[in-house]
């Protein structure tokens, strides 16, 4: 029973993981919150548990829980991406009035949020879609925050999204305005993207030492700590060295006997497909999402695997010296993910007029994500001493730690190159950071190649750009 009217500041629509924790995480800052989940099942089930003896308020229809909220109503909801969070929109819209904020913390597709706050705009609603990274223990002890949307209502919601964002290192909340429309859920699509990137470049130094190199669990474990102390500090560096050390009831490590069929929810991809929207050469991510598509076709390489040949894989010779190289090379291919990541970006930026703050979305990923790190901080201070850096490859700390790096690097990639090992995003990292640093690629002959067949005509290195020529290349170039 609702007795007290407008006493709630926000309403979080969505019990399953993300919406419980998140309630839990702002009723610890003091913030009064009212509950609703379209199986009510579930909000009685939260409220004689997890929400027992908290102030948080339960509201069992949609019109009990806009009643209980304080004006203008702040409403988030943490509920399946797509079709869900249109029909629920349908339903609330009738219910509020203009001024009221609509929050989507959902990892909803940026365009469906471009469309929804134009069309939610238009009826006088402030709507925000809001990037919510962290899982389930970001949730309820603080997630990075990225919201973005109608910039009229981040005064109203700021104060309770920084309070329960995670802290960085020098205490600044892991949360800040990313800019108009769907900029919030981009960011947080780009920030997805990253983390494939950098959980298959992990997985395949993990293939190279298992297979190529023969290390133990044990062995490999003590490398990933190791590493986590160093440049590579971070939270999946930090996973994977837990994982390492997990047994099986049989004292056998437990990920070996995990399945090698990996799954995605989509957002990976829809990085991967908005990189070719724009052009950008996003390599490494997508290269990332590839190689879960890959391993997914598991009965398919079974077969293969019987039938294909390769070089026998496994060859301890100069170990000790690759482990330490591959330390380099993971370094080395997360530069370039990031460069590319921020790339993206900035073309996205461009395309949909968002005014972006490299330095602020990096501050934003130290803390609470899932690809929260120490390298992260570099990236901060790299925007912040020059907010138009061309590519992070020109900041003179990234640009000198590739310098170091490479020799390891292209060890690395020889050494898995020779043991059959695949290494997709190390070395598309790799051949990107070359061709990116290459002043004549041989996009030459590829446009004769196309004028050849189809007359595109080409542009001359002799004369000034935007003149075109074509030739009659079968007739000796008459
Ligand atoms: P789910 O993505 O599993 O969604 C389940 C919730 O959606 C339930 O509360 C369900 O209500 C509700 N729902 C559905 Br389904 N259809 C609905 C509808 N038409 N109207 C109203 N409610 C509806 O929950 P989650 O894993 O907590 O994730 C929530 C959101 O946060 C998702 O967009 C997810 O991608 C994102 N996210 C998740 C994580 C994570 O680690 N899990 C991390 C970051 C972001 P019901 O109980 O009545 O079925």
């Amino acid at each position: 029973m609702v007795e007290n009217k407008a006493q709630a500041d926000i309403a979080l629509i969505g019990l399953a993981v993300m919406g419980q924790n998140l309630i839990l995480n702002m009723a610890d800052h003091g913030f009064s919150v009212a509950a609703y989940n379209r199986t009510v099942s579930r909000l009685d089930e939260f409220l004689s548990s997890a929400a027992k003896g908290t102030s948080v308020i339960g509201a069992r229809s949609l019109p009990e829980l806009v009643a209980v909220l304080k004006k203008p109503r702040r409403i988030m909801f943490m509920v399946k991406a797509g079709t869900a969070v249109d029909e629920l929109i349908q339903e609330l819209v009738p219910l509020l009035e203009a001024g009221d904020i609509l929050i989507d913390g959902g990892n909803s597709l940026f365009t469906d949020t471009q469309r929804r706050c134009a069309e939610l705009g238009a009826k006088g609603l402030l709507y925000i879609g809001s990037g919510v990274s962290g899982g389930e223990e970001g949730a309820r002890r603080g997630p990075a925050l990225m919201p973005g949307g109608d910039a009229r209502a981040w005064p109203y919601i700021k104060d309770i999204f920084q309070a329960i964002a995670a802290k960085a290192s020098d205490g600044e909340p892991c949360c800040d305005w990313v800019g108009q429309g769907g900029a919030g859920h981009y960011v947080k699509m780009a920030h997805n993207g990253i983390e494939y990137g950098d959980m298959q470049i992990i997985c395949e130094a993990y293939h190279l030492m298992r297979d190529g190199l023969g290390m133990s669990s044990e062995e490999m474990q003590q490398t990933f700590s190791r590493w986590n102390s160093g440049p590579l500090d971070s939270y999946l560096i930090g996973i994977t060295a837990d994982i390492l050390a997990v047994k099986d009831a049989d004292g056998s490590p437990l990920v070996e006997r995990v399945l090698d069929a990996a799954g995605q929810k989509g957002t990976g991809k829809w990085t991967g497909i908005s990189s070719l929207d724009l052009g950008v050469p996003l390599t490494l991510i997508s290269e990332a999402v590839y190689a879960r598509y890959l391993s997914a076709q598991k009965e398919e390489r079974l077969r293969a695997a019987e039938v294909l040949k390769g070089p026998e894989s496994r060859s301890e010779a100069g170990r000790e010296g690759l482990v330490t190289d591959l330390e380099q090379a993971l370094l080395a291919a997360k530069i370039v993910s990031y460069a590319q990541g921020f790339m993206l970006l900035r073309e996205a930026a461009r395309e949909y007029k968002w005014e972006l703050d490299y330095s602020a979305i990096a501050s934003i990923w130290r803390a609470g994500c899932i690809i929260r790190s120490v390298f992260l901080n570099k990236i901060k201070e790299a925007y912040l001493s020059n907010p138009d850096l061309l590519n992070l490859f020109m900041d003179s700390f990234f640009r000198e730690t590739l310098e170091k790096c490479q020799p390891a690097w292209r060890r690395v990639i020889v050494a898995a190159v020779q043991r059959g090992i695949p290494v997709p995003a190390l070395s598309s990292a790799l051949s990107f950071y070359d061709g990116y640093r290459c002043a004549r690629l041989p996009a030459n002959l590829l446009q004769a190649q196309r004028d050849y067949f189809g007359a595109h005509t080409y542009e001359r290195v002799d004369r000034p750009r935007g003149e075109f020529f074509h030739s009659d290349w079968s007739n000796k170039g008459a």
